[in-house]
């Protein structure tokens, strides 16, 4: 069995992935969504399931909020009541994208009152970090147009700074912004933030506290996504990611299910580049479960992250540097996949055990009898956000 040095052991002990809200209410495709017995019918109840999570992983001690999805009276008390269960509330993520004022863009709208509108949006949810305790505000734009000619490309990247700039003077403090990218939808001719190099442009102008979000399922297929990685976490400017997984689109898939070797290329790069264990980085789940239970969806996928992190933590760097510089392209490829193909199930299994978990989270939740408890409890779960 392979063994995990005390050092790996350190590293994969301070590893977190925070968790969406999002993730433990109904979702679907445009066509159904399907309901799954047990789904939370508030805040609190994402929050209480999220904490399952944590409590047979000890990876997930943060749950991001969307605004308006988790808008509740008393922020101060729900941080309580997720302090309670051992977890934090993480980042506050913003939503233009679902008000009719919003067809036609938000921040980058042409309408000065529009653009009002969305700018306080964000002023609010900075009102609701205060109360969390939330360091990141994560921003995704739904803006865009769909035929050539419709927008005018350039004056929406002006008005976005200028949205962005008031947004950014807002923060305080630890508070830090995230702009997020996707290079299509809902838009499908352009994209005001399509890119990482778009997103950079926009935060390097705001200043320090300004980071890139990487989502991902947010690329064009074939994307080299860890490329971006390192290119971003070089320029100190790679502020979270949205892991999730993807076969065609945007399909927010469990991380690690469509393409593992993908994510272990890419856990290969936050490492060399010093991004793991970095509280620069935020390391979140953007993820929908439309038909597999959604607790156990979520626990297969911050297992899905730390294999692929121990694996990533195995590649042997000094071999690996000494074929690269010997131009030993095979020898240098033979020792990534080496690491790769390591199988750390049982010494993850053996480890966990030594930290007083469970070896197999999956099974220790299975047995815990709370998806059975919330299925009988909860009656009339709400959707988490497309079509909401
Ligand atoms: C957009 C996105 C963004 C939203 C989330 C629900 O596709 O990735 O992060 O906030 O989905
Ligand atoms: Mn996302
Ligand atoms: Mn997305």
């Amino acid at each position: 069995m392979t063994t995990l040095s005390p050092d790996i052991q350190a590293q994969l002990t301070a590893q977190s992935i925070e968790l969406p809200s999002w993730a433990f209410g109904n979702s679907g495709t445009r066509f159904k969504v399907f309901t799954t017995p047990g789904t939370p019918r508030d805040p609190y109840e994402k929050i209480a399931d999220a904490a399952q999570v944590n409590r047979v992983t000890a990876l997930a001690p943060a749950v991001a909020l969307h605004i308006p999805w988790d808008k509740v009276d008393d922020y101060a008390a729900l941080r309580t009541y997720a302090n309670d269960l051992g977890v934090e509330l993480g980042t506050i993520n913003s939503n233009t994208f679902q008000d009719d004022d919003y067809k036609f863009g938000a921040l980058t709208h042409e309408d000065a009152a529009v653009r009002r509108k969305a700018i306080d949006h964000h002023l609010e949810c900075i009102d609701i970090m205060d109360a969390t305790g939330s360091r990141d505000l994560k921003i995704w734009l739904a803006e865009g147009s769909n035929y050539p000619g419709q927008a005018d490309l350039r004056g929406r990247q002006d008005r976005l700074h200028e949205s962005l700039q008031e947004i950014y003077a807002r923060l305080s403090g630890e508070q830090r912004l995230v702009l997020e990218y996707k290079f299509f939808e809902p838009a499908f001719y352009h994209t005001d933030v399509p890119d990482w190099g778009t997103s950079y442009v926009q935060v390097s102008a705001l200043g320090e506290r300004a980071m890139v979000c990487l989502d991902t399922g947010h690329h064009a297929p074939g994307t080299n996504i860890e490329f971006i990685v390192m290119q971003l976490l070089r320029l100190g400017k790679l502020g979270s990611f949205d892991f999730n997984s993807r076969f065609y689109a945007d399909d927010d898939l469990i991380v690690g299910a469509a393409d593992p070797f993908q994510l272990f290329r890419i856990l290969f790069e936050v490492i060399r580049g010093g991004g793991l264990n970095n509280p620069d980085v935020a390391f979140m789940l953007d993820q929908c479960h439309n038909v597999e239970k959604k607790i156990p969806g979520q626990i297969r996928s911050v297992l899905n992250v730390q294999e692929m992190t121990a694996r990533a933590l195995l590649v042997d760097a000094e071999a690996l540097r000494v074929a690269q510089l010997s131009g030993d392209v095979l020898a240098a490829n033979a020792v990534f996949m080496d690491a790769f193909y390591t199988d750390v199930r049982p010494a993850l299994g053996q480890w966990r055990e030594s930290r007083g978990l469970a070896a197999d989270p999956m099974a220790a939740y299975a047995a815990s009898g709370y998806q059975e408890k919330i299925e009988t409890e909860r009656l009339g779960g709400v959707q988490a956000s497309w079509g909401a």
